[in-house]
């Protein structure tokens, strides 16, 4: 097979998307494979199904990072080079977002491996546990401690939104490993841009060169519940409206930024939450990023100010999360765009929105990102969707990034 051009299965790489998009799905036809679930199980079995099929060794360690390693007598002892992301899910999610990356991962080494050709190091497709953060705070929890940013026991200790304890979990689904994978010379995630800038400049590779920081807390407002006809305006301790002057007030910041701050209400919850009685508590999440640090910093100082004014109300803030803004491996980020040119390719610099398990690793080695267009830039959405052929396109480029840095 001439090597010059070889490319993937796409169909294996399409049909197998779909495959795993189909696991997890509520009766309501939702896809929702939260962290440690037992649909995350599944996903992770058919994962390891898949990887083992390709003569991968699998690998879990104690956070239950799954690691499907390819590693040949004579390049054993190097540093491998990694590729991954995750296929934990939000909820009523689509089936790219870090799907894609894991299984164009599997794809590419199976490839490889199917051509006939031997790395110069070993190449490992992971697959992180709780990258989104829904059931288990932080986000890209189980790359963070694999970047040595959390310890594993106080991440095996997270408490998930259900009450239930992370470590637990894992060891009831089968994924609560003792297995450890060396930090690898470098990293390279595939992933969809769940933004809107690829599809609008109509170019089909983005070389990601930095991603925003991240704030998420968890705010807890006390008022006095109280009767909705007979208490004057004057005389109530509302802790909804204390809420939403809290959401008007993020809104307003962010829209008037001038470093792009993005922010997000996305729970709520009142208490007692009956319609004529003044809410006593409520209690919600922010979300908070921008890919400035001081603007971040100052956004959350802003936010802490406003909540001190708030008369009557007594506040609590839980820290769920905070990632500083990274800015990946400027020798990478030229290797994927030399990588989509010479496949004929569009390609761009640019930010990501959205957190990724890069970000984490970037900690402890070099590490970008590839991203292909999203469809009306939509994402944790069942509508997110990317033409099959940008799909391709994404792994194709992985494949020759991962040529560059594994063999000679
Ligand atoms: O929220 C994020 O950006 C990530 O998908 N957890
Ligand atoms: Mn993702
Ligand atoms: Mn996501
Ligand atoms: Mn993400």
């Amino acid at each position: 097979m001439a090597l010059t051009n070889l490319t993937i299965d796409p169909d294996r790489l399409l049909a197998r998307l779909k495959q795993l998009g189909e696991i997890g799905r509520d009766g309501e036809g939702r896809l929702i494979r939260l962290a440690a679930s037992d649909a995350d199980r599944l996903g992770r079995d058919r994962f390891v199904a898949w990887a083992k099929a390709s003569g991968l060794a699998v690998k879990v360690d104690r956070i239950g990072n799954i690691f499907a390693l390819w590693s040949e007598p004579e390049n054993a002892q190097e540093a491998p080079l990694m590729l991954g992301s995750h296929i934990d899910t939000v909820i009523d999610a689509g089936i790219y977002d870090g799907c894609y990356g894991v299984l164009a991962g599997l794809e590419v080494v199976a490839t490889l491996k199917e051509a006939g050709l031997t790395p110069k190091r070993p190449v490992v497709v992971a697959a992180f546990t709780n990258e989104e953060g829904v059931r288990f705070s932080p986000d890209m929890l189980g790359s963070l401690c694999f970047a040595g940013g959390i310890t594993p026991e106080e991440a095996l200790a997270a408490r998930g939104t259900d009450g239930k304890i992370l470590g637990e979990e894992l060891a009831r689904i089968g994924y609560a490993g003792s297995d450890e994978v060396a930090r690898p010379a470098a990293y390279i995630e595939l992933h969809i841009e769940q933004g809107p800038v690829l599809e609008r400049e109509g170019v089909a590779i983005g070389a990601v060169e930095n991603l925003q920081g991240i704030s998420w807390q968890r705010i807890i407002l006390d008022g006095v519940a109280n009767h909705a006809g007979t208490t004057p305006m004057t005389m109530r301790h509302d802790a909804g409206a204390a809420a939403a002057s809290v959401i008007t007030f993020l809104q307003a910041r962010a829209r008037a930024s001038k470093t792009g701050t993005v922010a997000t209400v996305g729970t709520i919850a009142f208490e007692p939450n009956a319609i004529n009685v003044i809410p006593a508590r409520a209690v919600f999440t922010v979300d908070l990023r921008d890919p400035d640090e001081a603007s971040l910093k100052a956004h959350e100082k802003a936010l802490a100010d406003h909540l001190a004014k708030l008369e009557g109300i007594t506040v609590t803030v839980e820290r769920l999360a905070r990632f500083e803004p990274v800015v990946f491996d400027q020798d990478l980020v030229a290797e994927i765009e030399m990588a989509a040119k010479a496949r004929g390719h569009s390609v761009r610099r640019m930010t990501s929105g959205a957190g990724h398990d890069a970000q984490m690793i970037s900690r402890i080695t070099p590490a970008a990102m590839i991203f292909v267009p999203s469809i009306g830039g939509i994402s944790h959405n069942p509508k997110e969707l990317t033409p099959d052929a940008d799909l391709v396109a994404g792994a194709n480029v992985l494949l020759d990034v991962v040529r560059t840095l594994a063999f000679r």
